[in-house]
């Protein structure tokens, strides 16, 4: 056997170090854009993040409606694979063809015009959609929008369909015939909406109309509507269906795939690799390694990037029950190093995804500086309203359900194929309660902030600068006690997911 001379370390044992931070290396200065698929020295890659956020391939992660807010703040959700082809192609298709319309505005109209005065403006300008700002400009701040041709509403109730596309709003879902946008704005105030979706004949969404001092431009709402361009949507594939589920989902409109599997070093991985590349085009990620030759392997193999991270899920018990894995820190600097080498001899950069393990918001930047262009979260986004699984009260605390590809609730046995029976034999995972955290925007700007703030210090004005320069030291046991409150009585405890 072969053993290695350092132990397997994990994010929690190291730090980062500041170095000079210059005048212009402020937060707000910080650009988190990264690659997430291969490209040649000098190129742009085909697909960036603005935020360097994926959200789990797992059922009680990532289904459309978590795909649509992750999207809207520029990262990416991959669609959980341990569905049918059909459901899964299905949610996909809700992502890319959910639609937010763009901005055309005229600086006298307001919310209090009625649909009419609305109605006009469309005709004369020929768009199809109409933004109310307040200056008139398109980066005013946005105030309501207006689309189709058929603007009727009702109290109807909820309709379902409907309503699955609007969750992420917490909105309130209308129907057809009767209401003009005043109404609408009265409704919206009633139930204390942010906003209002209008629906076409069919039940499918047209527009939204959002309350008058909702702070949509926040969002900007330029950013937001990008030419009716569609949301990026990732998906999950396995390596026993693909022949029938890859079709389903490039018809669908997925923008990259992955391979989602506990043990990507596999031959399994390179077949399913050169299927899609070979009938496809479309990116694709593999995964998950945690060294060199993994990763090496994989890229000869042609994945468009590569995921890092074998045990070190909050939900994993993988290191328990089958004794392989490694601490994700000791795989990421491994493999980055590898990424880096291969760099230098071929000129492809291959994006590598930290995925699992994250605890603090800081294990992110973290796993930034030692080489991460993105990391794959579970359990973070699993606390927000926008996961799909159930809220619920556990004690006096909110709690959501989460659970693990490989538990017996998930049964995803494709994803811990090893090319025996088929069936889950025994659990790599577990079923569990995460903290309620809230909505998914409110913590992602948390975190954001964060991460720039720590960029900041580290002089580092992007994610590449910052894998360039971040100086990375160890800690000992003690000194880890130092780093949170010690030594004073603390007033209250709290419940929280951080
Ligand atoms: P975390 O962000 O919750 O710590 O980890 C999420 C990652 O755990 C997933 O992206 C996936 O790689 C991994 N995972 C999902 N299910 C299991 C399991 O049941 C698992 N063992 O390890």
């Amino acid at each position: 056997a072969y053993y290695y001379p350092e132990p397997s370390r994990t994010f929690s044992e190291f730090l980062l170090i500041p170095n000079l931070t210059t005048k212009d290396c402020t937060p707000a200065n910080v650009d988190l854009k990264t690659p997430i698929t291969k490209f040649k020295k000098g190129e742009q890659p085909d697909i960036s993040l603005n935020i360097p956020f994926s959200s789990a391939v797992m059922q009680s992660v990532s289904d459309h409606q978590m795909a649509i807010a992750l999207a809207r703040c520029g990262g990416i959700s991959f669609i959980f694979g341990s569905q049918s082809p059909e459901d899964q192609s299905a949610m996909v298709r809700k992502v890319k063809e959910y639609k937010s319309g763009f901005v055309v505005s005229r600086s006298n109209l307001t919310p209090e015009h009625t649909l009419n005065d609305v109605l006009e403006l469309k005709e004369e300008t020929g768009h199809s959609t109409i933004a109310i700002t307040d200056d008139g400009s398109p980066t005013g701040k946005l105030l309501g929008i207006v689309t189709g041709r058929d603007y009727r509403i009702s109290r109807d109730p909820l309709d379902k369909r409907v309503s699955e596309f609007m969750t992420p709003f917490s909105s309130l879902i209308v129907g057809k015939s009767g209401i003009n946008l005043p109404e609408a704005n009265d409704m919206i105030w009633e139930h204390k909406l942010n906003c209002l979706p209008i629906v076409d004949g069919e039940q499918r969404l047209e527009s939204l109309v959002f309350r008058k001092d909702y702070d949509a431009h926040k969002e900007n709402p330029l950013a937001l509507m990008d030419g009716n361009k569609s949301y990026i949507v990732g998906a999950g594939i396995n390596t026993k269906d693909y022949e029938e589920r890859v079709p389903l989902l490039v018809e669908a409109g997925a923008d990259i795939l992955v391979i989602d599997a506990s043990d990507g070093y596999t031959e399994w991985q390179r077949d399913t690799i050169a299927y899609v590349k070979e009938n496809f085009n479309v990116k694709i990620g593999a995964g998950n390694v945690v060294d060199k030759e993994g990763f090496l392997y994989l890229v000869e193999a042609g994945a468009d990037f590569v995921k890092v991270g074998i045990g070190g899920g909050s939900i994993c018990i993988t290191r328990e029950q089958k004794g392989i894995g490694r601490g994700q820190a000791s795989s990421l600097i491994e493999v980055a190093e590898a990424r880096e080498q291969y760099y230098k001899e071929t000129g492809i950069y291959v994006p590598i995804c930290s995925d699992g393990g994250i605890v603090h918001d800081y294990h992110i930047t973290l796993s930034l500086a030692m080489g991460a262009d993105f990391v794959m979260m579970g359990r973070y986004f699993a606390r927000f309203d926008e996961s799909p699984t159930k809220k619920l009260k556990v004690g006096n605390n909110f709690v959501k359900e989460f659970w693990g590809e490989g538990s017996n609730r998930a049964r995803n046995w494709q994803r811990y194929d090893t090319g025996g029976k088929s069936g889950l034999v025994f659990e790599e995972g577990v079923d569990s309660y995460v903290p309620y955290a809230g909505s998914l925007k409110e913590n992602l700007d948390k975190t954001i902030s964060k991460i720039k703030s720590t960029m900041s210090n580290c002089g580092a004005k992007s994610i590449d600068e910052l894998q360039q320069n971040a100086r990375i030291t160890l800690v000992s046991a003690t000194s880890l006690v130092e780093g949170g409150a010690h030594d004073v009585i603390m007033k209250e405890t709290t419940f929280s997911g951080e």
